[in-house]
C-alpha cells in the first residue's frame, strides 16, 4: 500500500540555524531529521558521484537551483520520459550505503503538478533492484516523502542479468536512484534526501 507520511514542520531544535537560512517570508525550510543521516543535500558539488542516463527515446536533464528547502541548493531535475531515464547517486568513495540501521529513505520534493510520475530505486549488493511505490508529481511547492525500507519492492518487470533476488534488500546498496521516471513530462526539484529513524 503507497503510504507517504507528510513532514508536520515543527522546528523544535535548531532554531537559530532556522534563521540563518531562511528564505523569503513564507518560504518553506526543513532540518536535517534528528538521528537520521543526510545522503545528498545538494550544497556542495557531487562530481562524478551524480549522473543520469536515458533511453533514446528520453531526455533528462539536472541542473543544481537556488531554490531549497534547506540551505541553499537543490536540484531541478527535467524529464520527458518514452521508455527509461533515471538519475543515480553513488556512495562518497571512502563510505559505502549501509542503511540496514535506519527506517526509511526522506526526501523533499518540490512538485509543479505535472501529473508526472516516478519512482526512488534502490540498487542492492547484489545488484537486485527495488522501486518505491509510485510518487504522483500531483501537488505544487515542498513536500517530504518518507519511504520506509519494507515498501520497496524487488522489480518484477526487470532485472540485471547478473542479478542475485532473494526479494531482500541485501546491504550495502551500490547505489540509489531519488528519481527514475516512469511516465510522463515536467520538472519537480528535490533536496534534503536522508535515511531516518
Ligand atoms: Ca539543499
Ligand atoms: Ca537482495
Amino acid at each position: 500500500m503507497v503510504r507517504f507520511n507528510k513532514l508536520v514542520a515543527v522546528a523544535i531544535a535548531g532554531l537559530s540555524l532556522v534563521a540563518g537560512i531562511a528564505g523569503p517570508v513564507g518560504a518553506q525550510t526543513a532540518q536535517p531529521t534528528p538521528g537520521g543521516l543526510v545522503l545528498v543535500d545538494f550544497e556542495t558539488d557531487l562530481g562524478d558521484r551524480l549522473s543520469t542516463y536515458a533511453g533514446p527515446a528520453s531526455s533528462i536533464k539536472t541542473t543544481i537551483v537556488e531554490q531549497a528547502v534547506q540551505g541553499r541548493y537543490a536540484l531541478r531535475i527535467d524529464s520527458v520520459l518514452k521508455d527509461w531515464n533515471g538519475v543515480v547517486v553513488q556512495p562518497p568513495k571512502d563510505q559505502v550505503f549501509d542503511w540496514s540501521s535506519f527506517r526509511a529513505l526522506s526526501l523533499w520534493v518540490f512538485g509543479t503538478n505535472s501529473g508526472q510520475m516516478f519512482v526512488v530505486e534502490l540498487n542492492d549488493k547484489g545488484e537486485e533492484h527495488f522501486r518505491s511505490p509510485l510518487i504522483t508529481d500531483d501537488f505544487t511547492g515542498w513536500k517530504q516523502i518518507v519511504i520506509p525500507f519494507e515498501e520497496f519492492a524487488s522489480r518484477q518487470d526487470w532485472q540485471p542479468e547478473n542479478a542475485d533476488i532473494d526479494l531482500d534488500i541485501t546491504w550495502p546498496i551500490k547505489d540509489f536512484q531519488p528519481f527514475a521516471s516512469v511516465g510522463g513530462a515536467g520538472y519537480i526539484v528535490i533536496d534534503l534526501i536522508e535515511v531516518i529513524p
